[in-house]
């Protein structure tokens, strides 16, 4: 890959991770995501680690069409398949999924590519050639994703933010409340998924982070 490669841009402020359990299945995740966009959610991912690949393709499919016209990229966990099936803007992989260099290879390079980092090795090991932006948490306690890495806390955050080597959002344990701080220990964006995924008025939470997003940037 070209090291030259420009990145992708993409405005991470405020990424909504999908959750089907807390959405209410397909149809919940497609409404969110409507829902969602019109309160000024800025990136999306499907993100379904126990579905079947047919409901992947489903409901790609139908975000991509809610998406379309939006300028809210949407971003594939996990699986090039679907990204590549539905012509999806980009992929997000963790540590234990196929290789960033190998993800870059099959998407190609105007996709996007997230990587997820839990530590400073984690950071070291990217390569800002391949790679758009990285994921960087969890930073507080989650009960969404049950294997989660312990909780980095505030401070090693903030501290992993002065070696970013790339764009990076903030993820887990993210709401009301928290997301000013971790806006200015160095974050470009917040990942969310239970302070969105499940709120009774989704359109309303997502407008709530975003000002509290635009009120870190401005002390950061
Ligand atoms: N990756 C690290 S923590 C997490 C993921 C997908 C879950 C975040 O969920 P929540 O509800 O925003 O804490
Ligand atoms: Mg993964």
């Amino acid at each position: 890959m070209p090291s030259q490669r420009e990145l992708n841009p993409i405005d991470l402020s405020l990424y909504l991770v999908l959750d089907p359990e807390l959405c209410g299945g397909l149809a919940g995740m497609v409404s969110t995501t409507e829902q969602a966009v019109a309160g000024g959610v800025t990136v999306v991912q499907l993100r379904a680690p126990q579905w079947k690949k047919r409901d992947w393709l489903l409901c790609a499919r139908e975000l991509k069409a809610v998406l379309a016209g939006s300028g809210v990229p949407l971003i594939i966990n996990d699986h090039v398949d679907i990204a590549l099936a539905v012509d999806a803007d980009g992929v997000h992989v963790g540590q234990s999924d196929i290789p960033a260099d190998v993800v870059r290879a099959l998407i190609g390079p105007d996709k996007i590519l997230g990587l997820s980092t839990n530590n400073l090795a984690h950071q070291q090991g990217v390569s800002a050639a391949i790679v758009d932006y990285i994921g960087v948490g969890p930073v507080y306690p989650t009960g969404t994703k049950k294997d989660a890495a312990p909780s980095l806390g505030l401070d090693e955050f903030a501290r992993l933010m002065q070696s970013k080597p790339l764009p990076a959002v903030a993820i887990g344990g993210i709401k009301a409340g928290l997301c000013a701080p971790v806006i200015a220990a160095g974050a470009d964006g917040v990942a969310v998924v239970s302070a969105i995924c499940g709120q009774g008025d989704v359109r309303g939470a997502a407008t709530g982070l975003l000002a509290e997003i635009v009120a870190g940037s401005c002390v950061a």
